[in-house]
């Protein structure tokens, strides 16, 4: 029943956070279609887990797929893409999707994602069974990505996290909060944190932005997020951790200086866009202390690390900027 994957530390890592010997669990090429399977998003689901995946197709066209897996690592995917029917309004407008997020609140499975309409926004839809599926209003106005839902209302709103953008691959970006009544206005929107000054913590210090769902533990929500920097050699992308604090998110208790999972290893570095670490989905076990991170590597497939809730908090504190 929903065991979530896991693998020991080895022996002889003294990291935070370690990689899943049989990465990557997704290729490039595992459904017929695809060019690349990255940067997708997993929930528990039933007595397995439910997914959904950004399959970009060989004429380089953004989509989101779903899937499901009885264990977290081996995943059926479908080989066609979510059809959206209309959910809280009839203006399902979408030129593409990618980049999606996942979460149960309440009675059902939100998913939120980068949505096409005039450039780059999110889009949100709710699905009960990842068979149907309805679109709702875009969350915001053009330019924005990384809209990633709190798990719970917060002060009786739904609150989301996202990062105001333009329309090229942004050179700039902070992480906002914003909250919402009804899933469908969005507003008291709040700054949460910025990219930092190249002398602090330089592999940030370009643009954030947020990862997987926020998890809630005992000293606020762990927020992981990915950091960027511009190189010579163009963008490199990165993972941190942040706490925030659990009634009022805008204020970040402790924000990581060093990052704790950055492109490493071959999968990391090579692939349609070399050096990208982008973290979208985490399962959790707090009771057990497990945490098990999928993120998209290279923009080309998709790969799991561990690690341990509360050494990530311990890490965070001690090493916060
Ligand atoms: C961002 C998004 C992500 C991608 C990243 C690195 O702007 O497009 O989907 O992983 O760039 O290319």
């Amino acid at each position: 029943m929903n065991t979530i994957p896991w693998q020991d530390k080895p022996i002889n890592s003294n990291e935070v956070i370690w990689r899943y010997s049989e990465n990557p669990i997704i290729n490039r090429d595992q459904i017929p279609t695809s060019n690349s399977i990255f940067n997708s998003a997993v929930v528990p689901f039933k007595d397995g887990f439910a997914g959904v995946f950004r399959c970009d197709n060989k004429a380089v066209q953004m989509n989101i797929f779903a899937g499901f897996s009885k264990n977290g690592i081996d995943w059926n995917i479908n080989h066609e893409p979510i059809e959206m029917k209309a959910g809280n309004t009839e203006m399902i407008d979408s030129d593409y999707k990618y980049d999606p997020r996942v979460v149960f609140i309440e009675d059902r499975y939100w998913i939120t994602w980068c949505n096409g309409y005039h450039g780059p926004t999110i889009g949100i839809a709710y699905t009960f069974d990842f068979v149907e599926f309805f679109q709702c209003e875009n969350a915001f106005l053009p330019f924005n990505r990384n809209g990633v839902l709190f798990p719970q209302k917060i002060n009786g709103k739904y609150a989301m996290l996202s990062r105001p953008s333009d329309n090229g691959h942004t050179p700039f970006g902070d992480i906002y909060i914003s909250y919402s009544p009804d899933m469908k206005f969005w507003g008291e929107h709040r700054c949460v944190m910025k990219a930092t000054a190249f002398e602090d913590s330089a592999w940030q210090c370009t643009k954030i932005g947020a990862g997987p769902i926020p998890i809630l533990t005992n000293e606020g929500w762990l927020m992981l997020y990915h950091g960027v920097i511009n190189t010579c050699n163009g963008f490199r992308y990165a993972m941190g951790a942040a706490i925030l604090d659990e009634n009022q998110p805008d204020n970040v208790k402790y924000r990581t200086q060093p990052y704790l999972l950055g492109p490493q290893v071959n999968y990391e570095q090579v692939g349609d866009v070399p050096n990208v670490v982008f973290p979208c989905a985490a399962l959790h076990d707090i009771e057990q202390d497990k945490l098990a991170i999928y993120y998209g590597a290279a923009d080309t497939v998709v790969a799991l690390a561990y690690g341990k809730i509360s050494e990530v908090i311990q890490y965070t504190k001690e090493n916060s900027l």
